[in-house]
């Protein structure tokens, strides 16, 4: 592609921002509070549309449901429309439940594997509500110690349960369904790779797809691969993107190694994942550094992994992977990475009539000291751990 065709492309990448990473988070040794942190989901929209208002390219935030609760879900999408954003993905949350100790889904008990299911349920009401098209799924399920489940029985039930949640999608709808290898159930987990999430997905059909999320793979696991194999069995449904150094972390996309972004981005595009739903979540949480500052550099990351992959000379990498060039291949590859496409973003922004430097401009807004001062009293939100 040539630049008025990465432009263009670009202009076309909307990634969704969660409406958790705007909220008070931390680890499990201490949550530090901030200034200025929102105090209900309304709030936290309004965050969330500053991002969108400085990037152009983050129009949906996902909810997560206990944690944005609201009495009147059509208020909140309203909210969210006023402010011109929309509202993305419902997460749902089964693990957070004294009930939930062995197991939401996977439960042995089948009362509380019902009360779960209720819960993804009520999830999709609140789709209705709020015209969400995804329910995103991720499990806490597993057990610590060898012999302390039935391993077998444990996958019966997840597919049991599922499939109860799959009927009551609308038409537009889809179930995305996210694995993790590890955490918080350190023997066993229900839904531990790509593999376990995509045969669920294929038994349920074709509003059931896998949720990648970057930082629940293994150190030195091909994600790239993972990717290119579910794009083109047409079961990739959404991203969590996000960085690991070693564990969950869930720090800033492309901050560990914007090497693997871009990777990834560029099997996304060669496998028309830029036009295939996907839809592209970032799922971080900022604990030491300022939250919408945060998410606009995880935007901006995400851009430009996705303008190098898009930059990607497809046909010389072609030529030179069928002549088995290795070192020629690899170089087309490396060019593409190696170059330097802050300028043709900058001027993407400006022909959008955003700012040049989205980082800059929001620092210059006063957004962040008008909601410390405007935001005091009330309980500050939190990632609810
Ligand atoms: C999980 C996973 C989910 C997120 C929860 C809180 O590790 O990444 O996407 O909703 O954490
Ligand atoms: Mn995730």
């Amino acid at each position: 592609m040539d630049a008025p065709q990465v432009k263009a492309a670009l202009r076309e990448l909307r990634i969704e921002v969660p409406s958790w990473a705007y909220g008070n988070s931390g680890t499990r040794f201490k949550v530090f509070g901030q200034p200025g942190v929102p105090r209900d989901p309304f709030e936290k929209l309004a965050d969330a549309a500053e991002v969108n208002r400085y990037t152009g390219a983050a129009p949906t935030v996902s909810l997560h449901i206990p944690w944005d609760k609201v009495e009147d879900y059509k208020a909140l999408a309203a909210h969210a429309a006023d402010l011109g954003v929309g509202i993305g993905v419902i997460n749902s949350n089964t693990f957070q439940d004294d009930d939930y100790m062995l197991g939401s889904v996977c439960h042995p008990d089948a009362a509380i594997r019902r009360k779960a299911v209720d819960h993804l349920l009520e999830c999709v009401d609140i789709m209705d509500a709020t015209g969400s098209a995804d329910l995103k799924l991720w499990f806490a399920d597993g057990t610590n110690y060898p012999g302390q489940d039935d391993l077998r029985a444990r996958q019966d039930r997840l597919s049991e349960s599922l499939a109860v949640v799959y009927a009551r999608l609308g038409e537009d709808q889809r179930m995305i369904l996210e694995y993790k290898f590890f955490e918080p159930a350190f023997y066993s987990t229900d839904v531990p790779d790509w593999g376990t999430a995509y045969a669920h997905c294929l038994k349920l059909g074709p509003k059931a797809a896998v949720v990648v999320d970057t930082g629940h793979h293994a150190p030195g696991t091909n994600i790239e691969f993972i990717v290119a194999f579910l794009l083109r069995e047409g079961k990739l449904g959404a991203f969590d993107f996000n960085s690991r150094f070693y564990a969950d972390d869930d720090l800033i996309a492309g901050a560990a190694d914007p090497f693997q972004l871009f990777r990834i981005m560029h099997e996304v595009s060669r496998g028309g994942g830029l036009d295939a739903g996907v839809n592209f979540m970032l799922d971080q949480c900022h604990n030491i550094e300022a939250k919408i500052p945060g998410q606009i550099r995880s935007v901006m990351n995400v851009q430009e992994a996705t303008a190098k992959a898009l930059l990607v000379d497809r046909v010389a990498l072609a030529a030179a992977q069928a002549a088995g060039d290795v070192l020629g291949s690899n170089a087309v590859l490396m060019d593409a990475y190696n170059t330097d496409v802050r300028p043709l973003l900058a001027e993407l922004r400006e022909e959008q009539g955003l700012a040049a430097d989205p980082m800059r401009a929001y620092a210059g807004s006063g957004y962040a000291e008008k909601i410390a001062a405007e935001r005091i009293g009330g309980a500050q939100a939190g990632w609810g751990a």
